[in-house]
């Protein structure tokens, strides 16, 4: 690189590289960076995290025995490296052929280099921002009788970036005596959505002021809200 890049947090190196060596370790390469605009270049080796050295060059090559790329490589491969150590520093690279006097094969070919960073996300957080108990229309009741058809509606809000699995419970009750409780699990993604459920009234129901009660749970983060209803004869 003729020019050195300022690089950020987290970032890495990425690049596709085809070489054939002369066999089995007299040639090979070896990737370098400088952080002084090339006054003195310190080899990346142990920054290489995918796809790194093959062996230690000849002892007779002009860089000694020190670990390269060997031999061939099949093909295009592609080599990571973990440049956060190096976040802070103007940055350059450069990939270093070393040849001894004798003999030679096809060389070093490079391509698709590239310095990038990942993005982490965040998970949630996920809140319950409305409950609504409807008849089989959907539309909103406040008053059942047994053997009606419920249904039990929940708005999830994800305000994170990435999808959270969320567990939430739906449980009708009044004090001990519980009408409904169930449990489900949705793949919550960024944004907001409905989920409900539908329940029949029981034909033993007892006739009570019941609350539904719709608790969420993202990773351990829990939200809830409430709606009642009546059942009556
Ligand atoms: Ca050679």
């Amino acid at each position: 690189m003729n020019s050195s890049v300022a690089l950020p947090a987290n970032a890495y190196l990425h690049f596709y590289h085809a070489y054939g060596f002369e066999d089995p370790d007299w040639d090979g390469g070896i990737l370098e960076y400088s952080t002084n605009n090339g006054a003195s270049w310190t080899n990346a080796g142990p920054l290489i995290e995918a796809n790194g050295y093959d062996g230690a060059l000849a002892v007779s090559n002009p860089l000694g025995a020190v670990q390269a790329w060997l031999s061939d490589s099949h093909g295009y491969i592609s080599s990571r490296v973990n440049l956060a150590s190096l976040a802070g520093s103007s940055v350059r690279f450069r990939w270093r052929l070393a040849v001894d006097g004798v003999g030679y094969d096809r060389g070093w070919f490079l391509d698709d280099v590239r310095i990038y960073t990942c993005s982490t996300g965040t998970v949630g957080p996920v809140t319950v921002t409305q409950v609504r108990v409807t008849d089989n229309s959907n539309v909103d009741q406040t008053v059942f009788h047994r053997g009606d058809k419920a249904r039990y509606h929940v708005t999830l809000n994800n305000a994170g970036t990435l999808a959270c699995s969320v567990t939430v419970r739906y449980l009708a009750k009044n004090g001990a005596t519980i009408l409904h409780d169930v449990t489900k699990t949705y793949n919550v993604t960024p944004g907001s959505h409905n989920f409900k459920i539908k329940k029949k009234i029981p034909a033993t129901a007892a006739f009570l002021k019941y609350k539904l009660k719709v608790t969420s749970d993202c990773n351990g983060q829990k939200s809830k809200k409430a709606k009642k209803f009546d059942v009556v004869p």
